[in-house]
Order: C-alpha cells, then structure tokens, then sequence
C-alpha cells in the first residue's frame, strides 16, 4: 500500500464585496519509495526479525520487541535495550521499542545483551567473563599481568588485560599512627593483617571493613615498630535468601530484613541487604564503657552464635538508619562504635540514634548503649 500526499496551491482572491476562491494548481505526489528497516540481534528472535525489511511504505508504523532472557552457551543473556538509527529511537532499555513511524528512507536497530548471573558456577559473574574475555574462561587462567588468575583479578577488581594491574596499596606513618589505604571496588570486604615476622605468619587485626572504607588506621600495631601489613581482599558474603537456618522459625519483615526465632527465645534479624545479623532486642545490656561494651560483644553467646562483635562508626550508622525493624532502640541516646578516634585519644566514635548523621563520640569510660552484630560467613 502506498500512502498519498497531496500539495494544494490556492490563492484567495480578497475582495471589498465577496470572496472569490479560484484553485489554479493542485499537485499531487506518491512516495512510493521501499523505507527499509534492518534488524540486528546476537541472540533471541526478534519482531521484525533479524536482516534488512525493504518492504515499509512512508509512515509505517512498527513495533520490533525481542525476548527478554536468552540461553545460548555457555551463557543466559538478558536484553539490556538496543540502539537505533533513522526513524528508530537512537537507545533504549528495554526489550520493547514501542510503536515506531518510519518516516527515514532507512533505520536500523540493534538488540543489545548482557550475560546475567554465573551458569558456570565458577565463582566469576559471566558478564566479567564476557566483558574481559569475550568468552567464558577458567578461573584459573593467568591473567596478563603473570601473577594473579582469572578469580583472583575479579574479586580484587583488577583488569585481567592489563599487564600492569595490581592491586595497590598506600602507607603513610607518622609517630602515633599508620595509615594503609587500598582501591576498592563494591561488593567486597578488606581485612588487615600485620606480622613482624614473616617467618611467624601475620595476625588478623581488623576484619572484615566493608568496600565503602578504603583506609585503616593503625594506632598499636605499626606505629613506631617495624613490621608488615597484609591487606586481603574477599567478596562480600552474599544475604541469604532464607531465615537462618538454626532458627526455630522466621518471617520475613521487609524485603531488607528477616526475623528469626529461636527455640530459647532468643530473635534476630538478618539484613540481606549486607549479610549481617543483629540482635532484634537493641538494648541487651544497658550502658557500659567502651572497654567493657567491647568485650561484653566478644563474650556474647546468643542465638547460637558466639563470633557477635561491637559495630564499626559505618555498619552503625546504616544500622540506625534501620531501627524502625527493632524493639528496644533508645532512639535519643547514643550507641558505642568499635571505632577510636585518632584524637583526641581516648576516644570513640558512637553513634546518636535520633540522628546517625551528627558527628557523636564520647570519651572511652563513659558508658552509654551497646547494640551487638556479627556477619553471616
Ligand atoms: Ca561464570
Ligand atoms: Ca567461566
């Protein structure tokens, strides 16, 4: 079917008396040109399908959609939107260009895929495989820079192309502290190692620092001594997608949170949002200094579990961000951090539960909230 168009010219005769409308020319025109719409996809079947569609008249009107989620091996590839020329929208995001007018004498579109999830099971995301590799690859294949493999370049966020990738650390010292810093990359947790020995092994110092912080300041180990830090970096411990299995039972409360239910009585919550546990009570206690809330976390025995720890200055104050899920806040109070302050010494950091986002810090001996947590390995 071709569609029309038509030119009319008139002229419109102006008169004191009567208007006098003669047309003295019409023209008409027919397009009747192909508008051609050419379709390219990796994956899927597309509408219209895959190649060149020279078939269009002026003003068609096309709707080009394609699936969702593709298997193809080794990967499942999820449209992540297309780019267009001519008459097609130059991008989109979704697998759905809604209703098109060709009105250009040639358009083209391009479905666009990206890998989902890890159908390998081999610990590497297959979107980092794809985009590195091209390919799947084995996590233990040597990356260019001859020193770390595939697995090992993903959790560090290091290019496994790069001969010069390196996970990189910085240490400035002074006569009271050592401050190390390292990249981070979301989604992975750092610990701090320290040895004066290297024959002796090295001791764990500060665990688990989420990827948010890309620095840790020593004040004891370190600082005036000689020695050697080790900084390791693991992916973050992914939430469940259950209660806690040694729970009695457990309800989901929010889609961050699910509650658990011992046989004693005892009640958590787990944040899926960041693999942590927390006591549903926030105030098992009552105050104490810093010195005795630390040590009553590292003594705490609950729900089965008995690695409880006193929150850092960051999990705390997301924590109070949260605390509408929990019974017992003292929302006007303040809560201890594991985290000293520099200086002034013999200071710590809390946390102000009516406002998480005011800087709030006591000094060591005064006694104020404890609320514990500790992370799902
Ligand atoms: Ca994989
Ligand atoms: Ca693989």
């Amino acid at each position: 079917m071709r569609k029309w168009f038509a030119t009319i010219l008139g002229l419109l005769g102006i008169g004191s008396v009567q208007a006098d409308y003669s047309i003295t020319n019409i023209t008409a025109s027919v397009d009747n040109r192909d508008y051609t719409l050419t379709v390219a996809s990796a994956y899927g079947t597309p509408l219209p399908t895959i190649g060149a569609h020279a078939s269009y008249c002026w003003h068609s009107a096309v709707t080009c959609q394609v699936d969702a989620v593709v298997s193809a091996y080794p990967f499942t590839y999820s449209c992540s939107g297309w780019t267009g020329t001519g008459s097609i929208p130059a991008s989109g995001t979704t697998n759905n260009t809604g209703t098109v007018i060709l009105s250009d004498i040639n358009s083209s579109l391009t479905w666009l895929w990206h890998p989902i999830g890890d159908s390998d099971s081999d610990g590497m995301p297959d979107w980092w495989e794809h985009d590195h590799f091209g390919n799947d690859v084995n996590p233990n294949a040597m990356c260019s820079n001859g020193l770390n493999t595939a697995l090992e370049a993903y959790i560090a966020g290091l290019d496994p192309k790069d001969p010069k990738a390196a996970f990189r650390t910085t240490f400035l010292r002074s006569p009271s502290d050592s401050v190390l810093g390292w990249n981070t990359i979301s989604g992975r947790i750092y610990s701090v190692w320290w040895s004066t020995n290297l024959l002796n092994g090295f001791e764990h110092i500060r665990r688990k620092i989420p990827w948010t912080m890309n620095t840790f300041t020593g004040t004891v180990h370190g600082a005036g001594s000689r020695g050697f830090y080790k900084i390791e970096v693991q992916l973050e411990p992914q939430p469940p997608e259950g209660g806690d299995p040694l729970a009695y039972s457990w309800e989901v409360v929010s889609s961050r949170w699910i509650k658990n239910i011992y046989e004693n009585g005892d009640t958590t919550m787990i944040d899926r949002s960041t693999g942590y546990m927390w006591l549903y009570n926030a105030n098992p206690c009552g105050t104490k200094n810093w010195f005795a809330a630390l040590s009553y976390c590292d003594a705490l025995a609950y729900a089965g579990y008995s690695d409880w720890a006193l929150p850092n200055h960051d999990v705390l104050t997301t924590q109070a961000t949260q605390k509408s899920f929990f019974t017992n806040v003292q929302s006007s109070s303040s809560y201890w951090t594991s985290t000293s302050l520099g200086s002034p010494a013999g200071y710590a950091y809390s946390v102000y539960m009516a406002n998480p986002f005011v800087e709030d810090a006591y000094y060591k001996y005064t006694p104020i909230f404890v609320w514990p947590y500790r992370v799902i390995q």
